[in-house]
Parts: structure tokens; C-alpha cells; sequence
């Protein structure tokens, strides 16, 4: 069976993360999202067909032409938006035998698979999805069941309890045809879940599986962070191949990687894991659920925590970043504080597509995108954003989202 893995989006709600590359490149817990899709795929496929287009050869690069030994096919989405279109773009690829279809930028566990695969084969079904119980579907396409089929599948219905589509499919090739006559949403979007009513009314068979395991829709900033924590709490091993000197304290489990090096005085408190060639300490603090990737450095008298640091970046002396999450090669100068919490206690509101979010979270940091100098003493504000290539001068306070390329000075 083959697998077609979606990747051609925008990302935008990600900003600044994705201001110059797709979504699903973004490391959690030091690996590209996609990783854990195809991870997760590969014991039932012989081949994935990757759908890209924005930034697609950063993809490319990022995942190379195969994944455990299996080859990856990169196909680029046909002119359209939206996940039927990116669907059909794979096409041609797709022989006479039934084929997966799974989001790229989704989290989901092997059993899920398992059970859909399990489910489609006993219904002897045209299509099948993974849905997951919510009590609040106002973010999800609603699921309505009778017994073991699909009656319908209703976009954002509001804040009632349900069946949630979780991005994940089991199509016959004949799922092309009713993809040629989906119509454009009002999203202006050709939309699978179009296509599944059209299947429904026209009398296909399309049945579900009903996942119970995590699952994490990486579609804003938060998600990234809410995901590193339960891959650093679930899935780290205690493993040390870079050099602890001597009056550095690890508390398990925490994985640090060939080459780096973790200074006297640092004190590290698992899950956390670091990358390789990275410089840790002397005399830090390094608090649960944090992931550094590779050559970073994180210095004297820096403390961190629940936070994801990519490659390249470097908080080197005095900072405290909590709760947020800061591009590849970006640094922050010395004295710069992210703020996590708000002093009236409410969740952190941040701006997704020019619209203010609740991120539900009662702390979140800063959201610092790749290529950007921080000056020293530089003070942000819960939730911020700062677009990548941007240049934060000294002292300055950050109480408003920065766009990318910025020069801010006070
Ligand atoms: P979304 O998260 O809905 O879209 P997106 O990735 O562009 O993000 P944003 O809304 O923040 O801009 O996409 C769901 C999945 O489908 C995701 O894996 C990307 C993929 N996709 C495509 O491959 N092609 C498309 O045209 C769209 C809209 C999504």
C-alpha cells in the first residue's frame, strides 16, 4: 500500500515559524514534524508520496529521497487550494489498490493506523476515516455516524461533543473521480471532506475507526510546544553521548547528543533533550520539557523551561525563556527575558492571521522566528511574535508582534 502524505501548505496560522518554510520541517523534540507521520505510516506502506509546493525544496532537502528504506516520491499539488486538490495531485502515482492519506502536520500513534487499516478491510468499505471523541468540536469537521458508517461530515459546527475527522484516510482510486466533481468551499477551498459527502450521498461506503491515543493538529504555534511536551514525556530515553563535565547534576531522562557539551554547574532537569555540537553551561538551569537542537549554546546564568529552541540559536548569558519557542539561528543577547504569564492570571492571547487567539495556555512566551538578533536587555511580552530576519535593538520592549525583517529600536 502506498501512502500520500499532504504538504503543500502555507502554514500561515504558524507564522513566524513558517515565514520561509513549510510547516512540517519545523522540529519537535529536534525532528521535522513529517518524521513522526511517516514513522508512524511505514509499517503498513511500501512507498510515500509527499504532495509539496510552498518552500518545497527545503522539504526535499529537509527529508531526502527515502525514510526507513522506503522510497518518498515528492509530487507538487496541482493549481487549487486545499487538501482534495493536493489528493489529486497524487494521481498518477496511485495504482488500481487502495492507498492512505494522512495530513503532514498532524500527530497520531501507530494503533490509530492500525485500526482504520482494520476497519476499512472488515466494512469492505470505499473509504474510511479516524475520528477521535471531543467535547468540543468548534475547531473540527464533525463526524456524523450510523453504526459502523459515515452518514455526513459537517464543517466547524460549533462548541458541541463528537466525533472529530483527524486527517487520516483509507481511499479506493475511485475517490479521483468524486474529487473531480468536489466544488469549491466557501474557503474557497476543494475541501476531502466535501468529497467524503459526495461519496456518502451517492451510496459508497466510507466507515471509521475511532482512536482513543494522542493526537496534536500542529496548526498554531502553541501546538508545537504542547506536542515537544508529550514526545519529551512519552517517548525520551535517558541517553548521554556528549561529554557532562564533572559538577554538572542531569536528572533523568534527558538525551544529549554527540558533540555537545554540558558545563560544571549546569543543572538539568528531564525531559529535556539536546542535539548535537551543542555548548551547555556553565551554570544553568534546563527545566522539564524543554528540547535544544543542534549547535546551539545556552549559557551562564540562562534558565529554560517547557520551551523549544532550534538549531543554531543561542541564549548565552543571562535570559530566562519560558514557554516559548525561538527559530533556527537566532540569538538572543545577553539580559533578555521572554515573559510566560500575565500578571492578571488570563490565558495568553496571540494574534493568528491578523485575528487575537486564546491559546488556552495560562503561560506562553515568546514566538521568535529563525534569523533574528535579539539585543541585550530586551524584554517580551507574553505571546509576542517576532518575524524572522528581524533586528531587536538593546532595551528595547517587546509589547506588540514584530513582522519579518523588522529593525525595532528605542
Ligand atoms: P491546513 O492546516 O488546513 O493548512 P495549512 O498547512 O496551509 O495551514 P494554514 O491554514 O495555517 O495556512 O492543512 C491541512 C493539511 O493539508 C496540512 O498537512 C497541509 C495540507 N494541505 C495541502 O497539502 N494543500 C493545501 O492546499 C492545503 C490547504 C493543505
Amino acid at each position: 500500500m502506498k501512502a500520500v502524505v499532504l504538504a503543500a501548505g502555507k502554514g500561515e496560522r504558524l507564522r513566524p515559524l513558517t515565514d520561509d518554510r513549510p510547516k512540517v520541517i519545523l522540529k519537535v523534540a529536534n525532528r521535522p514534524i513529517i518524521e513522526y507521520v511517516l514513522e508512524n505510516l511505514d509499517p503498513f506502506v511500501d512507498e510515500f508520496i509527499v504532495v509539496v509546493r510552498y518552500e518545497k525544496g527545503k522539504l526535499i532537502k529537509a527529508l531526502g529521497d527515502e525514510f526507513n528504506g522506503k522510497p518518498i516520491t515528492y509530487v507538487e499539488q496541482l493549481p487549487g487550494e486545499g487538501t482534495a486538490k493536493a489528493i489529486e495531485s497524487a494521481r498518477k502515482h496511485i495504482g488500481e489498490e487502495e492507498f492512505i492519506v494522512a495530513n503532514g502536520d498532524i500527530y497520531f500513534e501507530i494503533a490509530g493506523v492500525k485500526d482504520l487499516i482494520g476497519a476499512f478491510r472488515r466494512e469492505k468499505a470505499d473509504a474510511a476515516l479516524l475520528v477521535k471523541e471531543f467535547d468540543d468540536l468548534s475547531h473540527f469537521g464533525k463526524i456524523e455516524v450510523e453504526g459502523s458508517l459515515v452518514s455526513g461530515v459537517k464543517e466547524k459546527p460549533g462548541k458541541v461533543p463528537g466525533y472529530a475527522n483527524l486527517g487520516v484516510y483509507i481511499f479506493r482510486p475511485e475517490v479521483f473521480e468524486f474529487i473531480g466533481k468536489t466544488p469549491v468551499s466557501k474557503r474557497g477551498e476543494y475541501e476531502i471532506t466535501d468529497t467524503l459527502n459526495l461519496m456518502i450521498g451517492s451510496g459508497k461506503r466510507v466507515t471509521y475507526a475511532v482512536y482513543s491515543g494522542y493526537w496534536n493538529d500542529i496548526g498554531r504555534p502553541w501546538n508545537l510546544l504542547e506536542l515537544n511536551e508529550y514526545i519529551l514525556k512519552n517517548r525520551l530515553r535517558h541517553e548521554i553521548r556528549g561529554i557532562v563535565e564533572e559538577g554538572a547534576t542531569i536528572v533523568p531522562p534527558v538525551e544529549i547528543g554527540e558533540g555537545t557539551v554540558v558545563r560544571s554547574g549546569a543543572y538539568i532537569v528531564g525531559p529535556v533533550k539536546i542535539g548535537r555540537n551543542s555548548r551547555i553551561g556553565p551554570n544553568c538551569f534546563i527545566r522539564p520539557a524543554t528540547s535544544i537542537g543542534d549547535n546551539c549554546h545556552v549559557g551562564n546564568a540562562v534558565e529554560v523551561k517547557n520551551s523549544i529552541i532550534m538549531d543554531g540559536s543561542n541564549a548565552p548569558h543571562l535570559n530566562y525563556v519560558g514557554d516559548s519557542i525561538i527559530g533556527e539561528n537566532t540569538n538572543l543577547g545577553a539580559g533578555t527575558i521572554t515573559a510566560n504569564l500575565r500578571h492578571d492570571r488570563g490565558n495568553v492571547k496571540v494574534e493568528v492571521k491578523g485575528k487575537l487567539e486564546d491559546s488556552g495556555r495560562h503561560k506562553l512566551g515568546a514566538i521568535i522566528g529563525h534569523n533574528v538578533k535579539v539585543g541585550i536587555n530586551v524584554s517580551i511580552y507574553p505571546g509576542r511574535k517576532i518575524g524572522s530576519n528581524s533586528f531587536i535593538g538593546p532595551g528595547v520592549i517587546v509589547d506588540r508582534n514584530v513582522p519579518p525583517g523588522s529593525l525595532l529600536i528605542v
